[in-house]
């Protein structure tokens, strides 16, 4: 077993105009690729810990020590990246009853949840993630991790999350990292938001 490239799950240039053909062709084709190449070169060389990225990521303290930081990069870029792809959608979708209750209740109204969301991924400083998560008590929270690092390192489970590289904004949108952000929230897939909302509170 190895560790593959998935699919997108719909066409290249079905997120235009917001997420433009180009770059989903670099970003999947290329920077997504690249993590999966690189996390199988690692995980080669210890075939003894399997290649669950998810648990091997809930505690990376257990991942032999030469071939940590690249399972952390690449392991964790392959998991964001693969994560990434379905929180997005050319349809129109929206939160459900349960899930706009909840965010209400964590940041006062949606509104909020979006200024809170928006400037995470704002103040990122240079590569890295933001995210909304179920933290360990079971509340919904938004934070921002650092170039590939996953929530799950932290022992938060990901619902929703952002890619902040510039890779993932700067054919389309150069260095105007708000325009992107804004244009993500045209996109969200909140029925894979739901699903995993519901599979972390379970
Ligand atoms: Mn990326």
């Amino acid at each position: 077993m190895t560790i593959l490239l998935p699919d997108l799950p719909y066409a290249y240039d079905a997120l235009e105009p917001y997420i433009d053909e180009e770059t989903m062709h670099l970003h999947h084709d290329k920077h997504h690729n690249t993590y999966v190449t690189n996390v199988n070169a690692a995980l080669a060389k210890h075939p003894e810990i399997g290649e669950d990225l998810e648990k091997l990521l809930s505690d990376v303290t257990a991942i032999p020590e030469d071939i940590r930081q690249a399972v952390i990069n690449n392991g964790g870029g392959h998991l964001n990246h693969a994560l990434f792809w379905e929180l997005m959608t050319p349809e129109k979708t929206e939160p459900s009853a349960a899930l706009l209750a909840d965010i209400e209740a964590s940041f006062g109204s949606f509104d909020d949840f979006k200024a809170a969301f928006t400037a995470a991924a704002t103040t990122r400083f240079g590569s890295g993630w933001a995210w909304l998560v179920v933290n360990k008590e079971g509340k919904l929270e938004v934070i921002s991790t650092a170039n590939q690092d996953n929530p799950i390192s932290e022992g938060k489970t990901p619902i929703l999350g952002l890619d902040v590289w510039e890779h993932a904004y700067y054919v389309k949108y150069r260095n105007v990292r708000p325009d992107y952000i804004k244009a993500f929230f045209s996109v969200i897939n909140w029925n894979k938001v739901d699903e995993l909302y519901a599979a972390a509170k379970a």
